[in-house]
C-alpha cells in the first residue's frame, strides 16, 4: 500500500554547470505539474497522457516563454523508485538553468525535498526496507570496487533476506511457547526446550558470522589504514611511491627528507589502502622534524596496520629498536628494504624484538623487489587469506552492528536459560529482544526520529 505524501521536487545532479541537470518530482500532484509545465513535442501525449517508462521530448514552458529544451522520464506509481509518480526532467545542465525549473516545479505545487527523501518513500511505501535503503546511500559513498559490490548485494536484499529468515524462525518459536502456555492441555512442552536448543546454537553462530565480517567490511569499504614507520632513509617515501606507482614523496638520501605526514589511497589487488608515510622516527632537535616525528607516533596509534621498514644495509639500530617498542600492541609487518644491497640479515636478532608470527619480507623499494610477497602477505594478515568474492555480504555498518551484537546477547540469555533448566516463558522474553534488535535492522521496531536521521544523511535528490 502507498501512503499518502505531498509531492516533493528536487535537483538531482551536482549543481554546477554541466551537460544534463535532472529535477525530480514524485507524488501524486507530479503528473499534473508535468500536464501544466510541459509541452511534449509529439501531440499524441500530453494532457493527462503520460504512459510510464516511456521518454518524452519538448519544451518546458513558464507562462507561454520557453524555459528549456530537454527532456522527460515518466515512471507511474508503483513501478517508481518512490512507488509514486515520478517526472524527471532532463534539462540542461546550467546552474541557473535547473534552479529556474525547480522553482517553476514548486510554483507548481511541489515541496522541496528533504535530503534522502525519495530514498525514504522508497523505505515508508515499502518497497525497499531500511538496510536496503543505506545500502544506497553506502553505494553512492562507495569509493572502490569492493564497496560498490558489497552495497548492490545489500540493496539487493541480501542482509534484509538473512535478518526476516531469523526473525520468522524467532517468532514462530515465541508463538508456539505462548500458546502452549495459554493451551497446555493440547499443546505440550515436554521435550521442547532441548528443542530450542538445537536451534538457538545455529541462529547464534549465524549472527556471529555475520558480525564477524564487519572488521573486513570495515577495510574493504573505508579502506586499510596502513601507516609507514621506520628509521630516516630506510626507504618508507620509496616504498609510498611504488605503491602508488608514482613519484608521490620527495625521495632523497638526506636522512629526515620526509617531515610532515602524507596520505594516499591505494588498491593493491583488490585491497584498499589508505597509505600514510611518516617522518623517519628519531631523536632530533631539529623543530620541524620534531614535530613530523610526533606526527608519525600519532599516525601509528590510529593505524589499522604498521609497515615498519627497516634498512637492511644498515642492519638492526639503536633507532629500530625503539621503533619496534612503539608499535609493539599493532598489527604489523617488517618489510626488510635494500635487498638489492645486502642478502642476509640477522634474523636472530629481529626474532628479540618481534614476535615470531609477525611477517617479515625482504623487498627492494627502488628495484621493485619482493611485492608479490607482500600482497599476498597483506591478504593473509587482513583478510585470512583471500579477499572472498562470494562471500554473500559483509557487515559494514555500525548501525547493524550494534543490532547485531543486542540479538546475540539476547540469544545468549536464552540459551543460558534454558541450560539452567529456567522456565518456558523466561524463554519467550530474550526471544523477543532477539526479534526487536533484528527488526531494527530492516527498520521495523524502529522510532520515527531515528528514520529521519538516517535519511537526513543522504543527499539532496536521492
Ligand atoms: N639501493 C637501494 N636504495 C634504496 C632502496 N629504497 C630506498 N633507497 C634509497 O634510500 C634513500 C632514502 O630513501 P627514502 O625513500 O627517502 O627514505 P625514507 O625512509 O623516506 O627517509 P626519510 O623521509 O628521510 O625518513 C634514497 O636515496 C633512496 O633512493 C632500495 O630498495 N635499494
Ligand atoms: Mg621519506
Amino acid at each position: 500500500m502507498v501512503r499518502e505524501f505531498d509531492t516533493i521536487a528536487a535537483i538531482a545532479t551536482p549543481v554546477s554547470n554541466a551537460g544534463i541537470g535532472k529535477i525530480r518530482v514524485s507524488g501524486e500532484e507530479a503528473l499534473r505539474i508535468l500536464d501544466e509545465i510541459f509541452r511534449p513535442h509529439n501531440p499524441a501525449y500530453g494532457q493527462g497522457n503520460w504512459p510510464g517508462y516511456k521518454i518524452f521530448y519538448g519544451n518546458i514552458v513558464d507562462d507561454g516563454d520557453v524555459v528549456d529544451e530537454c527532456i522527460v522520464l515518466v515512471m507511474r506509481a508503483p513501478h517508481s523508485y518512490t512507488r509514486e509518480d515520478v517526472v524527471e526532467f532532463d534539462c540542461h545542465g546550467g546552474v541557473h538553468l535547473v534552479y529556474r525549473v525547480l522553482s517553476l516545479v514548486l510554483r507548481h505545487g511541489a515541496r522541496a525535498a528533504e535530503p534522502g527523501e525519495f530514498t525514504k518513500r522508497a523505505f515508508l511505501n515499502g518497497r525497499i526496507d531500511l538496510s536496503q535503503a543505506e545500502a544506497v546511500m553506502d553505494l553512492i559513498e562507495s569509493r572502490n570496487e569492493a564497496s560498490r559490490r558489497n552495497s548492490i548485494r545489500q540493496i539487493k536484499g541480501g542482509l534484509s533476506e538473512k535478518i526476516t529468515a531469523l526473525r520468522k524462525e524467532i517468532i514462530y518459536q515465541i508463538a508456539y511457547i505462548e500458546s502452549a502456555l495459554d493451551d497446555p492441555e493440547h499443546i505440550s512442552l515436554e521435550g521442547y526446550p532441548e528443542d530450542l536448543y538445537g536451534r538457538v546454537l545455529p541462529w547464534i553462530s549465524t549472527v556471529e558470522k555475520m558480525l564477524s565480517s564487519y572488521d573486513d567490511g570495515r577495510f574493504l569499504t573505508e579502506g586499510i589504514r596502513t601507516c609507514i614507520v621506520g628509521r630516516p632513509n630506510a626507504g618508507k617515501s620509496s616504498f609510498l611511491n611504488l605503491l602508488l606507482g608514482e613519484e608521490r614523496a620527495i625521495v632523497t638520501d638526506v636522512a629526515g627528507t620526509t617531515r610532515d605526514t602524507l596520505e594516499e589511497c591505494v588498491t593493491i589487488e583488490g585491497i584498499p589502502l589508505n597509505i600514510i608515510d611518516t617522518a623517519g622516527i628519531r631523536q632530533t632537535e631539529d623543530k620541524v622534524e620534531k614535530i613530523g616525528v610526533e606526527k608519525a607516533r600519532k599516525e601509528i596509534e590510529s593505524a589499522d596496520l604498521v609497515l615498519c621498514i627497516l634498512d637492511m644495509a644498515e642492519g638492526i639500530s639503536q633507532e629500530d629498536i625503539h621503533i619496534f617498542d612503539e608499535i609493539k600492541e599493532k598489527k604489523k609487518m617488517i618489510l626488510l628494504n635494500k635487498s638489492d644491497l645486502r642478502e642476509d640479515f640477522p634474523m636472530e636478532e629481529l626474532e628479540a624484538y618481534i614476535d615470531e608470527d609477525t611477517p617479515c619480507l625482504t623487498i627492494s623499494a627502488k628495484y621493485n623487489q619482493g611485492m608479490d610477497l607482500f600482497t599476498k602477505e597483506l591478504k593473509k594478515m587482513m583478510f585470512h587469506g583471500t579477499i572472498d568474492e562470494a562471500q554473500d555480504l559483509y557487515l559494514t555498518n555500525a548501525r547493524h552492528k550494534k543490532a547485531l551484537e543486542d540479538t546475540r546477547d539476547s540469544l545468549d540469555m536464552v540459551k543460558r536459560s534454558i541450560e539452567d533448566g529456567m522456565p518456558e516463558d523466561f524463554f519467550t522474553i530474550d526471544l523477543m529482544n532477539a526479534y526487536e534488535s533484528l527488526g531494527f535492522i530492516v527498520g521495523e521496531s524502529l522510532e520515527e526520529d531515528l528514520v529521519n536521521e538516517i535519511f537526513s544523511r543522504f543527499c539532496t535528490g536521492k
